[in-house]
């Protein structure tokens, strides 16, 4: 039976997505008395929000499951190579099940903050509703892009059709069929939506404000063959996957761009087109992303094929990126993307031409047309990595808040934890290797290395820890550092901290560590063996 009268804990557990639900299940096996709290109703995260039509992944299914238990591995068969968002969820139920998480977990449950106490050395937790619980130890698996963000558009409540952010899609059905619909945000999310119900509405608006550069997924059905060859291999493939920079299944060409001739670098690219996932942003030439030329270079092979797909010329010019290259950007992977512009009821409007002035009661308003919506969907992305942070009020050392300390930059010990907030662990914070992996890789390796701490913590009979002022600063400059050289940090993105939705997110800032999975895994690792180098623990 679920202790739900319980309110102390060792530890707690904020969020029941993949981080939470794995960081629960070993923190149990430790021994611990652990609460995970969800907003939600039941687990999933991500997966559990974004039930837009046409959500599913980017990394192939069998490399983005749960690597921690072959006997999970082995019984889940992934019925295609990127899975879509219900078959997801329902693999996350699986799991939730099979290791029996839910008696842990209190769904409907929001954080509203977390204190810490430094007499008794814990976290008071208090949840929206002014529920209040304490713990040990504090782990947040709060999600790099949960903390979803609507336009600034003046007008937005007067709408009178019905309207969502792809993230709080409804879960009853919405009758999309012969409807007029809107779509504001061409990201990863929006060229996922517009695919997808490109074909079955009436009419659909696309409103654009930056062009992203999108390449082909080329998803089909896993064969029984398939199925075998997969598990069977399994073995090998993690083993694989511990070695590239994002933990993707795609290994990084030796070879730069100008030392190949013209006929091998299109029959190099071509084949890089014509093959599935992410091999295009991840597999190119070693210099794509490092070099202006050899990226202007590959950007025109993209245009060319955008050229190719769109009928309309003007319309593929509106499609093409201007100012930043291929891959400077989260790469959206699509599936007859352009093809859907082709469709005599789908409009795209350039709203750098036309702004949105605002919405309203029948629809939205440019400076140039008043149009009419049945549906408008906010394919307008996140306030990413730290944003979810900030919708949580953390009150660390002196009741300082770690909204305010990471408004003055953002610092961490080896993107896990942040001086002054003792005892509290971030799964996929800032400065972690999570947000530029093939995520479930790096949370386990996230949620293995905090399990270790506690393993040791507890044997040890720390109460407190906390890290050095001067080891948070140390991995921060190596954090920065690390970034120096790439094309992305000089462009606006989420994967630079930029939403224009938010006030104080107009400024670029270095939020990944960029120096591989591998070598932040022998960074995270080296500090372990050392003692936990970096940290004081009492
Ligand atoms: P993204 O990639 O941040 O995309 C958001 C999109 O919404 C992007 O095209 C934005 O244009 C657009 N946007 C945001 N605000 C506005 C306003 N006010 N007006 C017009 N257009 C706007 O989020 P996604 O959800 O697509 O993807 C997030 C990640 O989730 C993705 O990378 C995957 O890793 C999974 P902008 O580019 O800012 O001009």
């Amino acid at each position: 039976p679920r202790a739900d009268a319980r309110t102390s804990f060792d530890a707690i557990v904020i969020g029941a997505g993949i981080a939470g639900m794995y960081q629960l299940y070993r923190l149990r096996q430790l021994g611990l008395s652990v609460r995970a709290f969800e907003t939600g109703t039941d687990v999933g995260g991500t997966w559990y929000w974004n039930r837009y039509p046409g959500a599913r992944f980017d990394s192939e299914s069998y490399t983005y499951g749960y690597a921690f238990d072959e006997g999970l591995l082995k019984d889940w068969d992934w019925s295609e190579h990127f899975a879509a968002q219900p078959e997801t969820l329902r693999y996350l139920n699986h799991v939730a099940d099979r290791f029996d998480l839910r008696r842990d977990i209190q769904f409907e449950s929001r954080v509203a903050s977390a204190a810490w106490e430094e007499a008794g050395r814990r976290w008071q937790v208090t949840l929206a509703d002014g529920r209040r619980y304490d713990c040990r130890f504090l782990v947040t698996a709060l999600g790099p892009l949960s903390a979803q963000t609507l336009p600034r558009i003046p007008g937005l409540a007067d709408f009178r059709g019905q309207s969502f952010h792809t993230h709080d899609w409804p879960r009853e059905p919405v009758n999309l069929a012969g409807k007029r619909v809107a779509v504001i945000g061409t990201g990863a999310t929006g060229v996922q939506v517009i695919q997808t119900i490109a074909p079955i509405v009436g009419q659909l608006t696309v409103f654009q404000r930056t062009p992203n550069w999108c390449t082909p997924l080329h998803n089909r059905p896993i064969s029984a063959e398939e199925q075998a060859r997969i598990k069977a291999g399994y073995p090998d493939m993690f083993a694989l996957l511990r070695t590239t920079p994002g933990c993707y299944i795609h290994q990084a060409d030796p070879r730069s761009t100008f030392e190949v001739s013209e006929a091998e670098r299109e029959a190099f690219w071509e084949k890089l087109y014509s093959e599935p996932g992410f091999g295009i942003w991840m597999a190119n030439f070693r210099d794509i992303l490092t070099d202006p030329k050899a990226n202007a270079l590959f950007s025109e092979f993209v245009a060319k094929k955008i050229r190719q797909r769109v009928r309309d010329p003007q319309v593929a010019e509106m499609l093409i990126p201007k100012n930043h290259g291929f891959g400077t950007r989260r790469v959206p992977q699509e599936t007859q993307y352009y093809e859907a512009y082709n469709l005599p009821h789908v409009r795209l409007v350039d709203i750098n031409a036309t702004p949105i002035e605002r919405v309203t009661e029948q629809g939205i308003r440019t400076s140039a047309e008043d149009f009419a919506f049945d549906i408008v969907i906010y394919a307008t992305g996140f306030d990413a990595v730290t944003g979810s942070f900030d919708r949580v009020e953390f009150r660390g050392v002196g009741g300082q808040t770690l909204k305010a300390k990471w408004e003055a930059g953002t610092r961490t010990y080896l993107g896990l934890m942040s001086q002054g907030f003792p005892n509290m662990l971030t799964i996929v914070g800032p400065h972690n290797a999570s947000t530029r992996c093939n995520i479930p890789r790096c949370i386990e390796q996230n949620v293995e290395w905090i399990t270790d701490l506690m393993r040791h913590v507890q044997a040890a009979g720390v109460t407190r820890f906390e890290a050095t002022p001067e080891a948070e600063a140390d991995w921060s400059k190596h954090v920065e550092e690390l970034a120096g050289g790439l094309l992305y940090t000089l462009v606006d993105s989420w994967m630079t901290g930029i939403n224009r939705n938010v006030e104080g997110r107009e400024v670029r800032r270095i939020l990944q560590y960029q120096g591989g999975a591998p070598q932040y895994r022998e960074a995270c690792e080296a500090v372990a063996r050392d003692g936990y180098r970096g940290m004081r623990l009492d």
